[in-house]
């Protein structure tokens, strides 16, 4: 995948390749290169907007001031190719208020009433950024996740991630090159925040490219660890509570000594699923509603490791809950296995609530969700959006 950054990268002196013993829970292969990886820019070049044409909207959000378009880039000999562009409006800058209130163009009166009124202002180009993330070539893979799309919930035992999500993962997951390329300091070296280089138990601390930098108000940075058999949550055993440690510890003192904001103003959590199979920690300003630090999809890193503390295997041993949008293929996958009942309205799939518990899931067997409907209550499958 080619991610097109905004600065170059600095210095390519590649990291101590990690010597790290193999993770008990880290099964299977390490993802193979896929052809979207080999088609990648090189990294830092930019990006051809003018020649992007414009396929569909995928998704806007009046909230985030975001849209998410699917476009098409045509290459030199007539080639097309697919792009996902974010298109964000940024948020204000406090330094930058009164100059936009002093050098702003047109002002348009657009209703008055009492001692309310609303007006359409016109900034000057420089106070009217756009940040514009690029993903290209995009994979199908890429315009799924960001169509907007109706969500269900997923219940997933630790059989079923042996048996549905593993495999699922190990075939189909995102491409983790450009996390390679931070590693390697072949892509954003410069933006580096903090390093710890131990193999087994350092990671690199980086701005996550949802956060421009200007402000603290949406400061976003991310953890990557340097072993690369740590898939996500689920692999996670006491074995890890030093890396844990070092990324809990040192990532709040260097986003206090860089961004001047104490730790306790940070939620600092680990998605599941994450889209990108690689170990990493995001840390956000509280105060921040970021997209994906809702509760079906965030876990604290302290409560994490206070699990670990707790049982080694936790994380092999409980059920865990996560939100997958409607025509994800792991959903189906789940669904085949019947073990998504909720999804379909009547006992299709054996009967919401026939299945036997499960020693990782006590809910399992028992009425799960209020979309668990009896027989006589609807018959047709959900369609999937
Ligand atoms: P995730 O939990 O795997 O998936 O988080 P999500 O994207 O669905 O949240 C991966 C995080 O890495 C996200 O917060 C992304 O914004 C961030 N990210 C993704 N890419 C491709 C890049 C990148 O190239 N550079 C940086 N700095 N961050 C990225």
């Amino acid at each position: 995948m080619g991610l097109w950054v905004l600065r170059p990268p600095g210095g390519a002196v590649a990291a101590p390749a990690p010597r790290c013993p193999r993770a008990a829970m880290a099964d299977g292969p390490a993802p193979k290169r896929r052809r979207d990886e080999a088609e990648a820019a090189p990294v830092g070049s930019s990006f051809p907007l003018g020649s992007v044409r414009l396929r569909r909207l995928l998704r806007d959000s009046a909230r985030e001031k975001a849209a998410f378009v699917h476009g098409q880039v045509v290459g030199a000999a007539g080639e097309e190719t697919d792009a996902v562009l974010i298109l964000e409006k940024t948020p204000f800058q406090e330094e930058k208020i009164e100059e936009l209130l002093r050098r702003h163009g047109k002002m348009e009166l657009q209703m008055s009433n009492d001692i309310y009124s609303t007006y359409r202002l016109q900034p000057p180009p420089e106070l009217s950024e756009i940040k514009v993330t690029v993903v290209h070539p995009a994979t199908e893979k890429h315009l799924q996740k960001y169509l907007r799309q109706e969500v269900h919930l997923i219940r997933e035992t630790w059989e079923d991630y042996k048996n549905i999500t593993l495999p699922f993962i190990q075939s189909q997951s995102f491409s983790i090159q450009w996390v390679y390329n931070i590693l390697e300091k072949k892509a954003e070296a410069d933006r580096i925040i903090h390093e710890n280089p131990d193999p087994c138990n350092g990671f690199v601390l980086v701005p996550d490219f949802k956060w421009n930098q200007n402000q603290l108000e949406d400061l976003y940075l991310i953890a990557l660890i340097h072993r690369r058999d740590v898939k996500s949550l689920r692999d996670l055993t006491a074995e890890h509570l030093p890396l844990l440690r070092n990324i809990l510890q040192e990532g709040k003192e260097a986003i206090t000594k860089h961004f001047g904001v104490p730790g306790s103003q940070l939620r600092i959590y680990l998605h599941y699923q994450p889209s990108y199979y690689h170990l990493h920690v995001h840390f956000t300003a509280l105060g921040y509603d970021a997209p994906g630090c809702s509760v079906e999809r965030a876990h604290l890193l302290e409560d994490v490791m206070d699990n670990l503390l707790l049982d080694a295997q936790h994380y092999q041993k409980r059920a865990l809950t996560f939100p997958l949008r409607a025509d994800e293929p792991l959903l189906k996958r789940f669904q085949e296995a019947g073990r998504q009942p909720g999804l379909l309205r009547g006992a299709a799939a054996g009967g919401p609530c026939a299945h036997p518990p499960s020693p990782s899931d006590p809910h399992r067997g028992v009425q799960q969700s209020p979309v668990c409907l009896l027989p006589h209550q609807g018959m047709e499958p959900l369609k999937a959006a």
